[in-house]
């Protein structure tokens, strides 16, 4: 099977792909989601869901092809959620995706919950790697691909990662393997809101300018606004076009805002992974209702 664009692809089951009018409303509904699921347990990470959850419902709702009904289908595109602890903004993706029953939105973190603090892929379905230990995706990812190209399946795999995250060495391995191999199907991610969870990345260890390292290593690199939904939907347009056109991965810096939405929580390490007390709470639903109300 070869696929040239977005638009070849259809969703089995029928599952319409979201413009961008209704992608920013699902994604300022899944932003409210991401702040109650974290509240009810008073444990979880918002800052690093909601800084995401723009990129997250591109991928899944308009760029990917899946099927909830076939969780197993082949075909499908494969996604890994590296940064595990995004898992938040991961579960109310695969809740809309119809891959996790909403009922269960609010044991996030509870013990026999299958909403553990990480992603666990024998809970999630859906879910086909399990992440938490940071720097491992990539790897998976490319491992996964070289894996479908021994079967002649031409599925695309989305990695996302933290940039705290590409601190990481095996992180750099893996992108070696990936020019090494040739794997043009492998796209790769980086959220990068400048944050992690000691601090401004720069001074914990300094990633400095992402792109060129990636052209380094040989892969295409293109940078975007990681709010923009155009921009989103154009990068990954154009991580298609590379794969079709060049044997390389492709590599998406896009540039975040930490605790986007909440206006307490931006930019702000400390909400890297803290739960809001009841006050923060009302404050930010508030400003999180008033966004996804002013949404036509
Ligand atoms: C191997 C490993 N080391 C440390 C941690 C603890 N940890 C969890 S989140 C985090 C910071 C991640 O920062 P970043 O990748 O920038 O993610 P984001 O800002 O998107 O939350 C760290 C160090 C971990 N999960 N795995």
């Amino acid at each position: 099977m070869t696929v040239s664009t977005n638009q070849a692809r259809v969703l089995p089951a029928g599952l319409p792909r979201l413009t961008i009018p209704q992608l920013q409303k699902l994604a300022a509904k899944l932003r409210i989601d991401i702040l109650d699921m974290i509240y009810e347990p008073q444990s979880g990470h918002p800052g690093s869901s909601l800084s995401c959850i723009d990129l997250l419902v591109n991928i899944w709702f308009h760029y990917m092809v899946w099927d909830p009904a076939n969780a197993d289908w082949k075909e499908r595109d494969r996604f890994i959620m590296s940064k595990g602890h995004g898992a938040p903004a991961y579960y109310a993706t695969l809740m809309e995706a119809g891959y996790i029953p909403w009922s269960e939105k609010n044991t996030l973190r509870k013990i026999h919950s299958n909403l553990q603090g990480h992603p666990a892929s024998r809970y999630i379905q859906g879910c086909d790697i399990s992440t938490g230990s940071l720097g491992q995706g990539l790897s998976c990812g490319v491992g996964m691909a070289l894996g479908l190209r021994l079967d002649h399946i031409d599925s695309r795999v989305i990695v996302l990662m933290g940039d705290g995250e590409c601190q990481e060495g095996n992180v750099w391995e893996a992108v070696l393997s990936a020019a090494h191999h040739k794997v043009s199907r492998v796209t790769a991610i980086v959220d990068r809101n400048h944050l992690q969870i000691d601090g401004d990345t720069e001074k914990v260890k300094a990633l400095g300018q992402m792109a060129p390292k990636f052209a380094a290593f040989d892969w295409n690199v293109i940078e975007i606004d990681g709010h923009d939904f155009a921009q989103i939907q154009d990068a990954l347009a154009q991580a298609d076009r590379f794969a079709e056109e060049t044997d390389r991965p492709t590599a998406i810096i896009a540039n975040t805002v930490k605790g986007k939405g909440v206006s307490f929580m931006e930019n702000q390490a400390g909400w890297h992974g803290k739960a809001p007390n009841k006050e923060q709470y009302e404050v930010a639903r508030a400003e999180l209702t008033a966004a996804y109300d002013a949404l036509s």
